[in-house]
Protein backbone atom coordinates (compact mmCIF):
# COMPACT_ATOMS: atom_id res chain seq x y z
CA UNK A 1 0.00 0.00 0.00
CA UNK A 2 1.44 3.23 -1.11
CA UNK A 3 -0.42 6.51 -0.68
CA UNK A 4 -0.39 8.72 -3.62
CA UNK A 5 1.03 12.32 -3.85
CA UNK A 6 1.39 11.97 -0.22
CA UNK A 7 2.17 15.27 1.56
CA UNK A 8 0.26 17.11 -1.22
CA UNK A 9 -2.68 15.45 -1.36
CA UNK A 10 -2.89 15.94 2.51
CA UNK A 11 -2.57 19.49 1.49
CA UNK A 12 -5.65 19.29 -1.09
CA UNK A 13 -7.54 17.69 0.98
CA UNK A 14 -7.40 19.79 3.92
CA UNK A 15 -7.39 23.16 1.91
CA UNK A 16 -10.19 22.40 -0.55
CA UNK A 17 -9.99 25.46 -2.80
CA UNK A 18 -6.34 23.56 -3.75
CA UNK A 19 -8.48 20.73 -5.92
CA UNK A 20 -7.99 21.00 -9.15
CA UNK A 21 -4.70 23.43 -9.27
CA UNK A 22 -0.97 22.38 -9.45
CA UNK A 23 0.07 21.91 -6.00
CA UNK A 24 3.80 21.26 -4.87
CA UNK A 25 4.68 20.88 -1.22
CA UNK A 26 8.20 23.10 -0.56
CA UNK A 27 11.04 21.98 2.36
CA UNK A 28 12.32 25.71 2.98
CA UNK A 29 16.11 25.38 4.17
CA UNK A 30 15.42 28.65 5.87
CA UNK A 31 18.63 30.45 4.43
CA UNK A 32 17.32 32.69 1.87
CA UNK A 33 13.83 33.31 0.90
CA UNK A 34 13.03 30.57 -1.88
CA UNK A 35 16.34 27.79 -1.01
CA UNK A 36 15.12 24.31 -0.34
CA UNK A 37 13.66 21.67 -2.15
CA UNK A 38 10.30 20.35 -3.22
CA UNK A 39 9.07 17.23 -1.38
CA UNK A 40 6.17 16.04 -3.30
CA UNK A 41 3.68 17.61 -6.16
CA UNK A 42 0.10 16.54 -7.28
CA UNK A 43 -0.25 14.93 -10.69
CA UNK A 44 -1.14 17.80 -12.40
CA UNK A 45 2.34 19.82 -11.09
CA UNK A 46 4.09 16.78 -12.26
CA UNK A 47 2.78 17.15 -15.55
CA UNK A 48 4.21 20.77 -15.43
CA UNK A 49 8.06 19.41 -14.78
CA UNK A 50 7.30 19.85 -11.25
CA UNK A 51 9.11 17.31 -9.31
CA UNK A 52 10.37 15.48 -5.58
CA UNK A 53 13.92 16.94 -5.22
CA UNK A 54 14.03 19.78 -7.45
CA UNK A 55 14.98 23.11 -6.37
CA UNK A 56 12.20 25.34 -5.36
CA UNK A 57 13.85 28.30 -7.39
CA UNK A 58 13.70 26.23 -10.54
CA UNK A 59 9.95 25.18 -9.68
CA UNK A 60 9.09 28.46 -9.59
CA UNK A 61 10.43 29.67 -13.08
CA UNK A 62 8.50 27.18 -14.55
CA UNK A 63 5.32 27.10 -12.60
CA UNK A 64 4.01 30.31 -12.69
CA UNK A 65 0.48 28.88 -11.90
CA UNK A 66 1.76 26.27 -9.17
CA UNK A 67 0.61 26.70 -5.65
CA UNK A 68 3.24 26.39 -3.03
CA UNK A 69 3.11 25.00 -0.02
CA UNK A 70 5.19 24.49 3.42
CA UNK A 71 5.57 21.08 4.67
CA UNK A 72 3.96 20.43 8.06
CA UNK A 73 5.53 17.12 9.06
CA UNK A 74 3.81 16.81 12.06
CA UNK A 75 0.53 16.74 10.22
CA UNK A 76 1.78 13.90 7.79
CA UNK A 77 3.25 11.61 10.30
CA UNK A 78 -0.55 11.97 12.20
CA UNK A 79 -2.66 11.19 9.36
CA UNK A 80 0.63 8.30 8.48
CA UNK A 81 -0.10 6.74 11.49
CA UNK A 82 -4.18 6.62 11.21
CA UNK A 83 -3.64 5.16 7.48
CA UNK A 84 -1.46 2.49 8.86
CA UNK A 85 -3.85 1.56 11.49
CA UNK A 86 -6.82 0.79 9.64
CA UNK A 87 -4.12 -0.97 7.18
CA UNK A 88 -3.05 -3.11 10.32
CA UNK A 89 -6.31 -4.62 10.60
CA UNK A 90 -6.06 -6.44 6.89
CA UNK A 91 -3.71 -9.39 7.61
CA UNK A 92 -2.00 -11.15 10.06
CA UNK A 93 1.44 -9.09 9.87
CA UNK A 94 2.61 -5.23 8.59
CA UNK A 95 5.93 -3.96 7.60
CA UNK A 96 5.93 0.04 7.69
CA UNK A 97 8.50 0.74 5.02
CA UNK A 98 7.88 4.57 5.14
CA UNK A 99 5.39 7.54 6.12
CA UNK A 100 3.44 6.51 3.70
CA UNK A 101 4.25 2.49 2.36
CA UNK A 102 3.61 -0.64 4.14
CA UNK A 103 3.22 -4.65 3.11
CA UNK A 104 0.57 -6.71 4.72
CA UNK A 105 0.95 -9.99 4.47
CA UNK A 106 -2.43 -11.58 3.57
CA UNK A 107 -1.30 -15.01 2.91
CA UNK A 108 -3.54 -16.56 5.85
CA UNK A 109 -6.24 -14.02 5.71
CA UNK A 110 -6.78 -14.61 1.62
CA UNK A 111 -6.90 -18.21 0.25
CA UNK A 112 -6.22 -17.13 -3.26
CA UNK A 113 -5.23 -14.14 -5.71
CA UNK A 114 -9.07 -13.21 -6.08
CA UNK A 115 -9.41 -13.04 -1.96
CA UNK A 116 -6.57 -11.02 -1.50
CA UNK A 117 -7.79 -8.54 -4.72
CA UNK A 118 -10.81 -8.39 -2.72
CA UNK A 119 -9.28 -6.89 0.50
CA UNK A 120 -7.17 -4.78 -1.30
CA UNK A 121 -10.47 -3.00 -2.61
CA UNK A 122 -11.97 -2.85 0.86
CA UNK A 123 -8.95 -1.17 2.33
CA UNK A 124 -8.80 1.10 -0.76
CA UNK A 125 -12.58 2.34 -0.03
CA UNK A 126 -11.95 2.08 3.83
CA UNK A 127 -9.14 4.82 3.50
CA UNK A 128 -11.03 6.78 1.50
CA UNK A 129 -14.07 6.93 3.54
CA UNK A 130 -12.21 7.18 6.79
CA UNK A 131 -9.16 9.36 6.01
CA UNK A 132 -10.30 10.73 2.73
CA UNK A 133 -7.18 9.60 1.05
CA UNK A 134 -6.68 7.69 -2.07
CA UNK A 135 -3.96 4.96 -2.21
CA UNK A 136 -2.11 2.37 -4.15
CA UNK A 137 -2.15 -1.32 -3.72
CA UNK A 138 -0.10 -3.70 -5.61
CA UNK A 139 -1.01 -7.40 -5.03
CA UNK A 140 1.41 -10.09 -5.56
CA UNK A 141 3.48 -13.27 -4.36
CA UNK A 142 6.21 -11.27 -2.64
CA UNK A 143 6.96 -7.70 -1.18
CA UNK A 144 9.02 -7.20 -4.27
CA UNK A 145 6.62 -7.61 -6.77
CA UNK A 146 3.77 -6.23 -4.86
CA UNK A 147 5.58 -3.01 -4.94
CA UNK A 148 6.61 -2.96 -8.74
CA UNK A 149 2.74 -3.82 -9.44
CA UNK A 150 1.71 -1.02 -7.36
CA UNK A 151 4.50 1.65 -8.52
CA UNK A 152 2.88 0.40 -12.22
CA UNK A 153 -0.59 1.04 -10.87
CA UNK A 154 -0.12 4.92 -9.43
CA UNK A 155 -2.24 6.77 -9.14
CA UNK A 156 -5.78 5.14 -7.05
CA UNK A 157 -4.98 1.88 -8.51
CA UNK A 158 -5.17 -1.53 -7.80
CA UNK A 159 -2.50 -3.60 -9.43
CA UNK A 160 -2.09 -7.59 -9.16
CA UNK A 161 0.63 -10.06 -10.45
CA UNK A 162 -1.30 -12.71 -12.09
CA UNK A 163 0.79 -14.81 -14.22
CA UNK A 164 3.98 -14.56 -12.39
CA UNK A 165 6.36 -15.63 -14.87
CA UNK A 166 5.94 -13.57 -17.49
CA UNK A 167 5.33 -10.39 -15.38
CA UNK A 168 8.62 -11.09 -14.06
CA UNK A 169 10.19 -11.52 -17.43
CA UNK A 170 9.07 -8.12 -18.35
CA UNK A 171 10.52 -6.23 -15.23
CA UNK A 172 12.89 -3.57 -16.21
CA UNK A 173 15.97 -3.37 -14.13
CA UNK A 174 15.21 0.38 -13.62
CA UNK A 175 11.75 -0.91 -11.95
CA UNK A 176 13.49 -3.34 -9.54
CA UNK A 177 13.53 -1.26 -5.95
CA UNK A 178 16.76 -0.72 -4.40
CA UNK A 179 18.68 -0.67 -7.71
CA UNK A 180 20.00 2.30 -8.08
CA UNK A 181 20.95 4.46 -11.63
CA UNK A 182 24.70 2.84 -11.48
CA UNK A 183 23.77 -0.52 -11.22
CA UNK A 184 21.13 0.00 -14.11
CA UNK A 185 23.54 1.70 -16.07
CA UNK A 186 26.48 -0.86 -15.91
CA UNK A 187 23.63 -3.55 -16.98
CA UNK A 188 22.51 -1.56 -19.82
CA UNK A 189 25.62 -1.22 -21.18
CA UNK A 190 25.95 -4.77 -21.58
CA UNK A 191 22.44 -5.41 -22.62
CA UNK A 192 21.01 -6.21 -19.75
CA UNK A 193 17.62 -4.66 -19.38
CA UNK A 194 15.30 -7.21 -18.05
CA UNK A 195 15.05 -10.01 -15.26
CA UNK A 196 14.55 -12.24 -18.17
CA UNK A 197 18.03 -11.04 -19.39
CA UNK A 198 19.23 -11.91 -15.87
CA UNK A 199 17.87 -15.17 -15.50
CA UNK A 200 20.52 -16.09 -18.64
CA UNK A 201 23.46 -14.97 -16.96
CA UNK A 202 25.57 -17.19 -14.75
CA UNK A 203 25.42 -15.25 -10.89
CA UNK A 204 29.94 -15.30 -10.76
CA UNK A 205 29.40 -12.85 -13.68
CA UNK A 206 26.45 -10.92 -12.72
CA UNK A 207 28.19 -10.17 -9.17
CA UNK A 208 31.40 -9.28 -10.97
CA UNK A 209 29.41 -5.96 -12.43
CA UNK A 210 27.35 -5.09 -9.66
CA UNK A 211 28.78 -7.21 -6.60
CA UNK A 212 27.68 -10.33 -4.64
CA UNK A 213 24.84 -9.20 -3.18
CA UNK A 214 22.87 -7.17 -5.43
CA UNK A 215 23.51 -10.00 -7.79
CA UNK A 216 21.78 -12.88 -5.54
CA UNK A 217 19.15 -10.30 -4.99
CA UNK A 218 18.02 -9.89 -8.76
CA UNK A 219 19.16 -13.55 -9.04
CA UNK A 220 16.62 -14.33 -6.65
CA UNK A 221 13.84 -12.35 -8.04
CA UNK A 222 14.85 -13.25 -11.84
CA UNK A 223 14.26 -17.04 -10.76
CA UNK A 224 11.36 -16.62 -8.33
CA UNK A 225 13.00 -17.66 -5.24
CA UNK A 226 12.82 -14.35 -3.43
CA UNK A 227 10.96 -14.75 -0.02
CA UNK A 228 11.73 -12.16 2.62
CA UNK A 229 8.60 -12.09 4.83
CA UNK A 230 6.95 -9.05 5.97
CA UNK A 231 8.96 -8.22 9.40
CA UNK A 232 6.57 -6.45 11.23
CA UNK A 233 8.49 -3.61 11.97
CA UNK A 234 8.65 -1.69 15.92
CA UNK A 235 6.51 0.90 15.71
CA UNK A 236 8.81 3.55 17.55
CA UNK A 237 6.24 5.70 18.47
CA UNK A 238 2.30 5.76 19.12
CA UNK A 239 -0.21 8.85 19.03
CA UNK A 240 -3.57 9.03 19.91
CA UNK A 241 -5.43 12.07 19.18
CA UNK A 242 -8.76 12.86 20.54
CA UNK A 243 -11.36 15.99 18.75
CA UNK A 244 -12.76 18.46 21.32
CA UNK A 245 -16.02 19.00 21.53
CA UNK A 246 -15.66 22.57 21.33
CA UNK A 247 -12.58 24.65 19.89
CA UNK A 248 -10.97 25.95 22.86
CA UNK A 249 -7.49 27.50 24.95
CA UNK A 250 -9.06 26.70 28.21
CA UNK A 251 -6.85 24.21 29.93
CA UNK A 252 -9.48 22.79 32.30
CA UNK A 253 -11.50 21.73 29.67
CA UNK A 254 -8.55 20.18 27.61
CA UNK A 255 -7.97 18.49 30.54
CA UNK A 256 -9.73 15.10 30.54
CA UNK A 257 -8.79 14.72 26.62
CA UNK A 258 -5.37 14.99 27.34
CA UNK A 259 -6.22 12.39 30.06
CA UNK A 260 -7.82 9.97 27.91
CA UNK A 261 -5.28 10.61 25.18
CA UNK A 262 -2.63 9.41 27.43
CA UNK A 263 -4.11 6.89 29.19
CA UNK A 264 -5.72 5.17 25.63
CA UNK A 265 -2.06 5.65 23.90
CA UNK A 266 -0.75 3.88 26.98
CA UNK A 267 -2.81 0.62 26.55
CA UNK A 268 -1.92 0.66 22.63
CA UNK A 269 1.79 -0.09 23.56
CA UNK A 270 4.10 -2.61 24.58
CA UNK A 271 6.06 -1.07 26.66
CA UNK A 272 7.12 2.29 28.17
CA UNK A 273 8.07 5.31 26.34
CA UNK A 274 11.03 7.49 27.12
CA UNK A 275 9.74 10.27 25.42
CA UNK A 276 6.33 12.30 24.71
CA UNK A 277 5.20 14.40 23.03
CA UNK A 278 1.86 16.64 23.00
CA UNK A 279 0.59 17.57 19.77
CA UNK A 280 -2.12 20.39 19.32
CA UNK A 281 -4.08 20.23 16.02
CA UNK A 282 -5.03 24.25 16.39
CA UNK A 283 -8.34 25.43 14.47
CA UNK A 284 -7.29 26.46 11.83
CA UNK A 285 -6.02 22.65 11.40
CA UNK A 286 -2.19 23.66 11.44
CA UNK A 287 -0.19 21.90 14.49
CA UNK A 288 2.14 22.75 17.12
CA UNK A 289 4.04 19.81 18.99
CA UNK A 290 6.08 20.12 22.48
CA UNK A 291 7.98 17.05 23.73
CA UNK A 292 10.26 15.97 26.17
CA UNK A 293 12.94 13.06 26.37
CA UNK A 294 13.82 10.80 29.44
CA UNK A 295 16.81 8.56 30.30
CA UNK A 296 14.68 6.32 31.83
CA UNK A 297 11.30 5.25 30.75
CA UNK A 298 7.70 6.70 32.24
CA UNK A 299 5.31 5.11 33.94
CA UNK A 300 1.92 6.16 32.87
CA UNK A 301 1.19 8.34 35.56
CA UNK A 302 4.33 10.20 35.11
CA UNK A 303 3.10 10.91 31.20
CA UNK A 304 -0.07 12.69 32.43
CA UNK A 305 1.61 14.58 34.31
CA UNK A 306 3.88 16.18 32.08
CA UNK A 307 1.13 15.80 29.39
CA UNK A 308 -0.29 18.52 31.71
CA UNK A 309 3.24 20.68 31.60
CA UNK A 310 3.56 20.46 28.00
CA UNK A 311 -0.01 21.48 27.49
CA UNK A 312 0.46 24.07 29.40
CA UNK A 313 3.76 24.93 27.14
CA UNK A 314 1.17 25.03 23.72
CA UNK A 315 -1.29 26.68 25.05
CA UNK A 316 0.91 29.70 26.42
CA UNK A 317 3.46 29.78 23.21
CA UNK A 318 -0.11 30.27 20.48
CA UNK A 319 -2.75 32.98 20.37
CA UNK A 320 -4.85 30.07 18.01
CA UNK A 321 -7.77 27.59 19.53
CA UNK A 322 -7.05 23.70 20.31
CA UNK A 323 -9.79 21.41 17.65
CA UNK A 324 -8.01 18.20 18.66
CA UNK A 325 -5.21 17.11 21.07
CA UNK A 326 -3.23 14.43 21.02
CA UNK A 327 0.24 12.12 22.70
CA UNK A 328 2.80 10.78 20.88
CA UNK A 329 4.81 8.21 22.57
CA UNK A 330 8.40 7.87 21.35
CA UNK A 331 11.52 5.82 22.45
CA UNK A 332 9.20 2.90 23.21
CA UNK A 333 11.36 -0.19 25.46
CA UNK A 334 10.72 -2.58 27.74
CA UNK A 335 13.61 -0.95 29.83
CA UNK A 336 12.56 -0.57 33.64
CA UNK A 337 11.51 2.35 34.78
CA UNK A 338 12.79 4.64 37.41
CA UNK A 339 10.18 2.64 40.38
CA UNK A 340 12.00 -0.21 39.13
CA UNK A 341 15.51 1.07 40.06
CA UNK A 342 14.32 2.56 43.62
CA UNK A 343 12.96 -0.70 44.50
N1 LIG B 1 9.30 12.76 -0.06
C1 LIG B 1 10.19 13.79 0.22
N2 LIG B 1 11.30 13.98 -0.56
C2 LIG B 1 11.53 13.19 -1.64
C3 LIG B 1 10.63 12.14 -1.95
C4 LIG B 1 9.51 11.95 -1.13
O1 LIG B 1 10.01 14.52 1.20
N3 LIG B 1 12.60 13.39 -2.43
C5 LIG B 1 8.09 12.62 0.77
C6 LIG B 1 6.94 13.34 0.13
C7 LIG B 1 6.07 12.27 -0.43
C8 LIG B 1 6.34 11.10 0.51
O2 LIG B 1 7.70 11.25 0.91
O3 LIG B 1 4.71 12.65 -0.46
C9 LIG B 1 6.13 9.76 -0.15
O4 LIG B 1 7.02 9.57 -1.24
P1 LIG B 1 6.60 8.78 -2.55
O5 LIG B 1 7.85 8.47 -3.28
O6 LIG B 1 5.69 7.66 -2.24
O7 LIG B 1 5.86 9.89 -3.43
P2 LIG B 1 4.42 10.49 -3.35
O8 LIG B 1 3.56 9.79 -2.36
O9 LIG B 1 4.52 11.95 -3.17
O10 LIG B 1 3.86 10.26 -4.82
P3 LIG B 1 3.36 8.90 -5.52
O11 LIG B 1 1.94 9.16 -5.92
O12 LIG B 1 4.26 8.79 -6.72
O13 LIG B 1 3.52 7.78 -4.56
CA1 LIG C 1 3.30 7.56 -2.32
CA1 LIG D 1 6.13 5.65 -1.19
Amino acid sequence: MDIDYFFAQVEELLNPSLKGKPVAVCVYSGRTKDSGAIATSNYMARRLGIKAGMAIVKAKEIGKDVIFVPMRKDLYKEISDRVMSIVSTYGDSMEIASIDEAYVDVSRKARNLLEAMDLAKRLKEDILRKEGLRVTIGVGPNKVLAKIVAERNKPDGLGVVDNVTKFIDEIEISEVPGVGKKTEEILKERGIKTLRDVRELRIEDLAKLVGRSRASYLMSLAFNTYNEQVKPRQVSHRGRYVTLTENTRDINVILPFIKRAVDEAFSKINGLPMEIYVVAIMEDLDIVSKGKSYKFALTREYANVVSIELLKKIIESDRRKIRRIGVRLGKISRSSTLEDFLH
